[in-house]
């Protein structure tokens, strides 16, 4: 299967199928969001059809819910699981110490609730995604629709505090209307080109009342497995 594909695509179907080996009977899956999350979806189910490989998963998606169910992956409620064994997800960027940027698919918040409820982490994505500093990817700041101008303006005038140039930061829109995520919230983009010091811009960040959650993972993730079209596998 994975020869007919783009370049991108089997890097990304090589990374989840390496990923399907962390996968044990029994184990309570989180389950990522976006197009190599998806790979991995699909390999899964095809182990539990082929194999009757037993496991339970916990969407971090209304995407990946609808996915799964079309596929048979038995799915649950993070509440009804507890705690997950194993995340499986994707990243937008990741930095040697697997600091991340997610929520270019819009998925952030659930994705760290199910992320951070979880035993261990996996990262899979294509090489691309390694970068030696964050930020050429946009941040994602999930925040409340309610006075959403002033917590824009709020959070642009908090980066101008910590020396960062936060002044093109961008409401996600989706068909011209603001993007809302699954969980009724908006999303603004910032723009920054490079990150020093994550830990302090996340604290930064989730300070401002308006703001619900940041893209950055950190501390979250344990392990990557990052796939090249050429068919190798690196293991972080
Ligand atoms: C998701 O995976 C998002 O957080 C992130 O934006 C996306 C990466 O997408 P893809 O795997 O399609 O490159 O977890």
């Amino acid at each position: 299967m994975s020869r007919e594909l783009s370049p991108p695509d089997r890097a990304k179907f090589l990374a989840a199928r390496q990923a399907l080996t962390f996968v044990e009977d029994g184990m309570r899956l989180g389950l990522g969001t976006g197009s190599t999350a998806a790979w991995f979806h699909r390999l899964l189910a095809e182990r539990i059809h082929r194999e009757g490989l037993n496991v339970i998963g916990v969407p971090t998606s209304s995407r990946t819910r609808d996915l799964c169910n079309a596929l048979g992956v038995p799915l649950t409620t993070l509440d009804d699981a507890g705690w997950l064994d194993l995340t499986i997800d994707g990243a937008d960027e990741l930095d040697e110490s697997l600091t991340l940027i997610k929520g270019g698919g819009g998925a952030l918040l659930l994705e760290k609730i199910v992320a951070t409820a979880s035993d261990r982490m996996l990262v899979i994505a294509d090489g691309a995604k390694r970068v030696k500093t964050l930020g050429a990817f946009p941040l994602p700041v999930e925040i409340v629709p309610f006075g959403w101008k002033t917590t824009k303006a709020i959070v642009e005038e908090a980066l101008a505090d910590l020396d960062v140039d936060g002044r093109n930061s961008t409401l996600r829109l989706h068909n011209s209307e603001p993007f809302v995520t699954d969980e009724g919230h908006f999303i603004i983009d910032l723009h920054l080109g490079r990150i020093g010091d994550a830990t302090a811009l996340a604290h930064l960040l989730t300070d401002i009342p308006g703001v619900v959650e940041t893209g950055l993972f950190i501390g979250i993730a344990q392990a990557a497995v990052i796939g090249e079209p050429g068919g190798t596998v690196i293991r972080m």
